[in-house]
């Protein structure tokens, strides 16, 4: 049931119902203006320009392209249980206020894929370039049964920080790892 929640569907069948009582607010209000104020509006109705249209087409559009651009920049989300080739597998565990990994030294080139679950409370990890910005972070609920995966190229050597994006008590801050990656 819980996964339901997070994974596919769930999420926007759940996103859909937290609506409801807005519109019920907000169908009720208009309603009662409707009978409060029958008197004519003292500015005229104003008709949309078509520069109002061009306008909204040009953001409409501008909203499409973009977000269909920056795909390729997004981070490669996977299985965490089906076998992928060549790919080096790492184990989290994120638990307030640390990770617990199975491998935290790689490769110029190492493809890794990191296989994270929570154990106690929200916690995300988030993996850093050595140059401060920030490449990928991923959720992790607790009491998720499938873990959270994501694969990511090594392609610059260095530490790599690990934080926790997700505020999770008062050590959140001291929630942090790195990964080192050395020259091929
Ligand atoms: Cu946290």
């Amino acid at each position: 049931m819980v996964d339901f929640i997070y994974t596919g569907w769930g999420a926007l069948v759940v996103t859909l119902l937290m609506q409801i009582p807005f519109l019920i607010i907000f169908f009720s209000i208009v309603n009662k203006k409707a009978f409060v104020d029958n008197t004519p509006a003292e500015t005229p109705a104003e008709k949309y320009t078509s520069t109002r249209y061009l306008w909204i087409a040009i953001v409409l559009i501008a909203f499409f392209v973009v977000n269909f651009a920056s795909v390729k920049y997004m981070p490669t989300v996977v299985e965490a249980n089906t076998k992928m080739a060549n790919v080096k597998d790492v184990d989290i565990s994120a638990t307030s206020w640390k990770f617990d990994m199975s491998e935290r030294n790689f490769q110029v080139g190492d493809t890794v894929r990191f296989i994270a679950k929570s154990e106690d409370t929200m916690h995300s990890f988030a993996l850093y370039h050595p140059d401060g910005e920030l490449l990928f972070t991923m959720m992790l609920m607790p009491g998720l049964e499938t873990a959270s995966a994501l694969v990511h190229t090594f392609d610059k050597p260095g530490i790599y920080m690990v934080r926790c994006l997700e505020y999770c008590g008062v050590n959140h801050h001291g929630m942090r790892s790195v990964i080192t990656v050395a020259e091929k």
